[in-house]
This record gives structure tokens, sequence and C-alpha cells, in this order.
């Protein structure tokens, strides 16, 4: 099945599970523009997460999902919440939910992990989940090590459920190139970020927006924990650190609540701004709905265009 029909949704893109960024007012906003809005829940309490889902869902009365952070400690109590509260679809993150799959799947909910590798897509696809999202490097935020030219192709191959890609696409081009590698759908995160809705402060958005393609570093490869953001004074010291073995405890000390410094101080020069390599492309503010359909008219130019691509016998490619 589609996984447009799957979820019940117009258009099959999913908007990303930023942390501290990803609330009611963006989800609503990607819920009613026909795409895939999802919570993120990674740092909320129970009690906060249920009231984020009710002001969604005053927003909205179109299918959104919830993203469980599998490294924070509260999952089984978010769950309950999912379950009080009647979200059906679940996004997971940064671990294995394999333990949870028995109670998610007893309660009707669909399932959707983000992976960043062919063995652990396969692995979900054998513990019984509805679709996976194969994140490419290029992402923001916690990373994969394989770009999502390379893990795309490579995960559409060696599972039968729907693959969404995600890393590095802000445009139609991108959804255009994640078709034609077999992906069904497609998942933004950085994009958001310079949209109307997104709630976060001014001065995040336009870090993204002044970004360009070398802007972003991956910090914590050392710690395990790889996290992509753009490159200010915290980053340059958290490399200095690492390279000179600091322990986890000075580096923890350095990031601790930087998101939160960045997201609702807006302090962008010492707290964390994540975003992906294609921050660089995405240079303007607009609302959520026009960036759908803008991107998904601009893919089907694309697709009609490639259509009359042939390869000649000398392999030149030329329009016919
Ligand atoms: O989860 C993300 N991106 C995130 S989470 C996040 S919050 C955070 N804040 C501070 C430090 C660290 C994180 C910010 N961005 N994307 C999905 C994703 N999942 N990317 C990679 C993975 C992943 C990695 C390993 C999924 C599964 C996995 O498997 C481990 C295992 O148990 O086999």
């Amino acid at each position: 099945m589609s996984i447009t029909k799957l979820l019940g949704i117009k258009y099959p893109i999913f908007q990303g599970a930023m942390a501290q960024i990803a609330f009611a007012p963006l989800v609503g906003a990607v819920a009613n523009a026909g795409g895939l809005g999802i919570i993120g829940s990674g740092g909320l309490s129970a009690d906060r997460l249920r009231e984020e889902i009710r002001k969604t869902k005053e927003i909205t009365d179109k299918p959104f999902a919830v993203n469980l952070m599998l490294m924070m400690n509260n999952i089984p109590e978010l769950i309950q919440v999912l379950i009080e509260e009647g979200v059906k679809i679940v996004t997971t993150g940064a671990g294995n939910p394999a333990p949870y799959m028995p109670i998610l799947k007893e309660n009707g909910i669909k399932v959707i992990p983000v992976v960043p590798s062919v063995k652990l897509a396969k692995k979900m696809e054998a513990i019984g989940v509805d679709a996976v999202v194969a994140e490419g490097t290029e992402s923001g935020g916690h990373v994969g090590e394989t770009t999502t030219m390379a893990l795309l192709p490579q995960v559409t191959s060696a599972v039968s459920i729907p693959v969404v890609a995600a890393g590095g696409i802000a445009d139609g081009r991108g959804v255009a190139a994640a078709f034609a590698l077999g992906a069904q759908g497609v998942q933004l995160g950085t994009r958001f970020l310079t949209t109307v809705e997104c709630p976060t402060h001014i001065n995040f958005k336009m870090a993204v927006v002044e970004a360009d393609d070398t802007s972003t570093t991956v910090t914590g490869r050392s710690a395990g924990a790889p996290v992509r953001s753009i490159k200010n004074s915290m980053i340059a010291e958290y490399l200095r650190l690492e390279q000179e073995k600091a322990t986890r405890d000075q580096l923890e000390e350095l990031t601790l609540g930087s998101l939160r410094k960045a997201v609702f101080e807006g302090d962008t020069d010492r707290g964390s701004v994540m975003a992906g390599q294609i921050a660089g492309m995405c240079n303007e503010i607009t609302t959520v709905e026009e960036m759908i359909t803008t991107m998904f008219a601009e893919a089907q130019e694309v697709l009609n265009r490639l259509g009359n691509v042939i390869l000649t016998e000398e392999k030149e490619l030329v329009l016919s």
C-alpha cells in the first residue's frame, strides 16, 4: 500500500520531529497542508506531551504522529499518553524500538522507525514495522555515517516495506531524486525550520537562512552520539575539547541545555543550532502550505522533464 493511503495523508511528506521545536503550531500546519506533522517528544514529560497532542488536535482534525526519541528514559510513560490520547502513528529515532513493538501494535499504532543503515532497516522489517525512514548523514541533529545518496538505494533494495527518504532534501528536485532512488516519500526537517509556523526563535530561523553549504559540522563522534549543527563559538569550543580528549562530563557541561538556549533564547552563538547540510538552500521564510505545494509541483515538473530525457548510444543525456 502507498504511504499516503497507509497514513491517510495527501502528500508523501513527513515533517521531521525536531526536539523542542516540532510542537503543535508546526505539526498542525503540516497536517492541515496534507503532510504528516510529527510532534517531537524528545525532552518532554508525559504531561507536556499530552498538552502538545491536545493543542495539535485543536489546530487540525487530520492525522499526525508523535516521535519517540529512544535515548530518553521516560518512553513507557510517553507511550501510555499516546494510547490514552488515541495517537495512531509513531516514528522513532536514536535507537531500536523493538522492546515497545508489542504494546504499540496491540494498540493499533503504526510504527515507522528512522534508520541510518541497511542492517537496522532489515531488523525493523523483521519485527513488523509499517515503514522506515532512511536518514542520511546530511541531516541535522543526531546522525549516522552514510549519505542519503548511498543509503537510500541500498535500503530500498533490501526491504519490501515503504521507505521514506530523509537527509539533504529541501525542494522538488530532492523529492524527485528520492523517488528515483526508490523512496515512496520524504522527510524534511531543516526546510521546516524556515517556515512561518515553525515555533522557534527568529534568530534560529535566520541562522538557517544565512547558512551556506559548508556551515554545518558534526560533533560528538568520539562520545558515540554524533550531532550535526551550524558552526558557532560553542561548536568551536566543543571541537577543541574533543581534540584535547576532554572527558564526557566536560563535553556534557558545554552542551547541557544548549538546544533550548538556541531555540527559546535565540542564542545562536552559544546554543546548539541543529540543522542539516541543505540549510544553504533554505533561504526564504514561507508558510508550510506554500512550501509543500510548491515543492510537489516542482517535483512533478522535474519528473516530467526527466521523462523526456533519453540516453543516446554515446551515453549523452539529451532532452527529446
Ligand atoms: O534522532 C534523530 N535525530 C535527532 S534526535 C535529537 S535530540 C538529541 N539531543 C542531543 C544529543 C543527541 C540527540 C536530535 N536529532 N534522527 C533519527 C536517527 N536515528 N538518526 C540516527 C538514528 C539511529 C541511530 C542508531 C537509529 C537507530 C540506531 O540504532 C541503534 C541500535 O540500537 O541499533
